[in-house]
Order: structure tokens, then C-alpha cells, then sequence
């Protein structure tokens, strides 16, 4: 109808133009070409955001089905602890993910505290991906237990919703693990929906309500809200998404530079950011290809050891954990091996180094010269986390903090672990202005 209308104007035009017959029909060619394309381009979307509920909880649960209907908290017993998850039944004490376990325990002091089982949680999470790799055609993994579905053009055949909500009740018959979801027109809104559900439970927002079904929530549920933003924003006055949806995106500009115009947008429902297709073979590595082949074990573990921590800052810098670890050797005649192994989501050299290490020995068992080393992190997934292991302290997320804040300021060998440190090569080469061996040969595949 649209396309008549735009064609029949244009028939008006160019008939008055005295064109051809032939110009004519191949200029209605091209614009009808333009004009789907740009339909195309711009054609409404349909998102699904699903988020598992309080998902090792859950995967605990099912282990040990004594803790339902139980405030659970999931992390270090210890009193340096932090509560990697909880219960919803803990959550109406006032405990959140990250809140260190003392606090966590005074508020409720009979909530029951279960060490996680994070080779569970890896497999769970990777359940759950394999029914939605199997059933949608584009999705995004966005973090251990969150998926965005593009389900754009679905609707023709069948009503996006009721798909969404026929995979979602699958989830939960196959896994066992209960989720909720959100459906609209854009990424954003359909995560604030899934927000807004929880615990099990789904909400569709129909194109042109989005605006509507934010105004009345607190500015902290957008997602790109954080406890420093929010700050700036009280102390503007602002507090609803409504009062967003009502200043001047110019005004947001002004206090929050380019993140305040984005931030403006999701207030009033719009973002056009895409599913990115989720690929587990995504991955980040590293290889050092000695002057001299080697045999010196304590030497080619140093360089791992440096290897995985500048990998591992970058995946901090870019909010994502890795659940696996690829080691690879090549031996002075060529021949070149790998070996794998699947690990709980992290990002921690502390966690990692050792997992690193032990891999390496098991794959080193020639005993022939070394040419090259190399070590990759693969199924990556994002997640922001604050924290990333259920035994992680304030203390060791601090010194995380402190040592990827000086790592952004003086280069990311700035701060470096003693045993990773002795080879790393800092003499500066005058004349080339390179300092030899750095940086690392990184590459994302
Ligand atoms: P979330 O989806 O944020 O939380 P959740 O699934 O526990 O609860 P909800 O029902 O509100 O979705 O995170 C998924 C899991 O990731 C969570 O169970 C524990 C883990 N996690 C961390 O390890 N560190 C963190 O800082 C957070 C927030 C979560
Ligand atoms: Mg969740
Ligand atoms: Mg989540």
C-alpha cells in the first residue's frame, strides 16, 4: 500500500519529465529496489530476551532439592566471602549478588549458605544454549544464563510470542531450570521486561507501548544505569524514566557525553543495537614463537603465565568470562598439538594461571624442543560481573580493580605477576621505537 502510494507519485513525476518507456521502467526498477531495501533495513524488529531465575540457586536446587522455598546463598562461606547469588526467598532480606556474605549473613542469619559448583553451572548454562542454538536461527549469548533472540520476520508464520513462550516452557521441561522472558521491539526494552517478570514469568510490550510500560520504573533499571550514573542522576532530580522521556536529550549530552544521548533513547524505548550472533569458537590467543627452541619448562610456563594474564585483562576490560582453555605446543619438527579443557566461567588469573599450567604439563609430554607456545580463551560469554567466582573476597575484588585501573593508565605489563614477569621482555629497541616482544601477537577469531 505504501510502495503504490510512493510509486504513484513517482509515475506523476517522471510523467511530467517526458522520460522514456525504458528509463521509465528501469528507474521504477531501481526505486522499488531502494524502497524495499530501505523497508528491509528498517523493518520492525521482534526481540526476545530470556534470563534464567537466579540461576546457580537453581542449578543448586536441583542437586539438592532440600533447598527450595529456602533463602539460599550461593558463595564462600568465609566472613571475607561475597554472595555470588541468592534465593528469592533471601532477597527480601535485602541481599544482592556482590554484597559481602558477613552483611549478607546478618541480615538473614538462617539463610543457608551453598558453596557453588561451578563445572555444574558451565554444563547447565551450556544445556540451555544447545536447545536455542537448535531451535533459533539467530541468538546472542549475552552472559552464563541471558540469551537475546532475534526473532524478526518469525511472525509471518508464526506469532513470535507464542513461540517465545513454547521455547521458554522447553527450557524449563528439559533443563529443569526455571526462566523468564521478554518480548518488544528492541533489545532494551525486552531485557527491562524480563526484569520486571521475574521469577518465572514472561511479558510481551507491544510496539508503540514501550515508552508507556518505562515511564513509571526507577532510572536503575536501565541497563546501562550503573551505581555511578544513578549518582548523577539523583542528583538532577531525576529518579522515574518518566523525567528522562521528558528532558532535552540535549541536557542528558551535556552531563553524560555520549552516554547520556544513549541513555535518553533507552528511556524512550529506542535502540537499535543488533543480536550479535553467538559463536563459542569466538576466542582470544596468544603465541610466542622462540628465538631458539627450548626444552626450559619453567621458562615456557613464565610465558604462559604472562601470556594469560595480559589475555585475561583484556577480557576483564571488555566485561567477559571465558569457559575454556586451549593450550597449544609446537615442537621443533612442526608437529603441533592442542589440548582443551572446559572450565567454570571466569576471568581471574588466579583461578585461571593454575588451570593454564596443569593443561600444559599434561600436554608437554615428549620432552622434545619447543618452537612455540601458544594459549587461547574461547566460549566467551559477556556479564559485567563484579565478581565472577562464588570464593572470591572484597579483598581480591579490590586488588583486581586497583591492578586492571593501573593496567589501563602504564600498558598492561604494568603490573605482572613475579612468576609470569621474569621473561618478559622490556628492552626498549631504539630503532625501531618497539619495546621487544610486546605486544603479544593477540588475535580474536
Ligand atoms: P543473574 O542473571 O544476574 O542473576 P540470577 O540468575 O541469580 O537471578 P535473576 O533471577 O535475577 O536473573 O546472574 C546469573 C548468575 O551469574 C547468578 O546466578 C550468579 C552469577 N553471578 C556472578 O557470579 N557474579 C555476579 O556479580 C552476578 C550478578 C551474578
Ligand atoms: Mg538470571
Ligand atoms: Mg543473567
Amino acid at each position: 500500500m505504501k510502495i503504490d502510494y510512493i510509486i504513484a507519485i513517482q509515475f506523476v513525476c517522471i510523467a511530467t519529465k517526458g522520460i522514456t518507456k525504458i528509463e521509465f521502467k528501469n528507474f521504477i526498477a531501481q526505486s522499488l529496489f531502494k524502497q524495499i531495501t530501505a523497508m528491509i533495513l528498517s523493518s520492525d524488529k521482534t526481540i526476545t530476551h530470556l534470563d534464567l531465575d537466579c540461576f546457580f540457586v537453581a542449578v543448586s536446587r536441583l542437586m539438592n532439592p532440600t533447598l527450595n522455598g529456602k533463602p539460599v546463598l550461593i558463595g564462600g562461606s568465609s566472613d571475607r566471602g561475597v554472595v555470588a547469588a541468592c534465593s528469592y526467598e533471601a532477597r527480601k532480606y535485602g541481599i544482592h549478588s556482590a554484597m559481602p556474605m558477613k552483611l549478607a549473613k546478618r541480615l538473614c542469619p538462617e539463610a543457608l549458605i551453598v558453596h557453588g559448583d561451578y563445572e555444574m553451572y558451565a554444563k547447565k548454562s551450556d544445556e540451555v544454549t544447545q536447545i536455542i542454538s537448535e531451535k533459533v536461527p539467530v541468538y546472542e549469548k549475552s552472559s552464563i544464563d541471558e540469551f537475546y533472540l532475534d526473532l524478526t520476520g518469525m511472525d509471518r508464520f508464526f506469532g513470535c510470542y507464542k513461540w517465545s513462550t513454547e521455547l521458554w516452557k522447553t527450557v524449563k521441561k528439559e533443563t529443569g531450570l526455571p526462566s523468564s522472558f521478554g518480548i518488544s521491539a528492541n533489545k532494551t526494552v525486552s531485557k527491562i521486561a524480563t526484569d520486571f517478570v521475574k521469577p518465572d514469568s514472561n511479558k510481551k510490550i507491544d510496539r508503540g507501548t514501550e515508552k508507556e510500560f518505562l515511564a513509571p520504573m526507577s532510572v536503575s533499571k536501565i541497563p546501562m544505569v550503573g551505581e555511578k550514573t544513578y549518582q548523577v542522576l539523583r542528583q538532577m532530580g531525576v529518579e522515574k524514566i518518566l523525567t528522562l522521556q521528558q528532558m532535552p536529550v540535549e541536557l542528558m549530552k551535556d552531563v553524560l557525553g555520549e552516554n547520556g544521548k544513549t541513555i535518553w533513547q533507552k528511556a524512550n524505548g529506542i535502540d537499535d543495537t543488533p543480536v550479535i550472533p553467538y559463536n563459542e569458537r569466538k576466542s582470544i590467543s596468544s603465541e610466542e614463537t622462540f628465538d631458539q627452541d627450548t626444552i626450559d619448562i619453567v621458562k615456557m610456563k613464565s610465558i604462559l603465565i604472562r601470556m594469560t594474564e595480559q589475555l585475561l585483562f583484556q577480557l576483564r576490560d571488555e566485561n567477559k568470562l571465558t569457559s575454556c582453555i586451549t593450550i597449544k605446543i609446537r615442537y621443533s619438527n612442526f608437529d603441533t598439538h592442542t589440548m582443551q579443557s572446559r572450565i567454570p566461567y571466569t576471568s581471574c588469573d588466579h583461578h585461571l594461571i593454575p588451570r593454564v599450567k596443569e593443561l600444559f604439563d599434561k600436554l608437554y609430554e615428549r620432552r622434545m624442543l619447543i618452537r612455540l607456545i601458544g594459549v587461547r580463551f574461547s566460549h566467551l560469554v559477556g556479564g559485567g560481573y563484579q565478581i565472577n567466582l562464588f570464593e572470591d573476597s572484597m579483598e581480591q575484588i579490590h586488588l583486581y580493580q586497583a591492578m586492571d585501573k593501573m593496567k589501563k593508565r602504564y600498558g598492561d605489563t604494568a603490573v605482572l605477576r613475579a612468576a609470569g614477569s621474569d621473561f618478559t621482555p622490556r628492552m626498549f629497541n631504539p630503532f625501531n621505537g618497539l619495546t621487544k616482544g610486546q605486544p603479544l601477537q593477540k588475535k580474536i577469531q
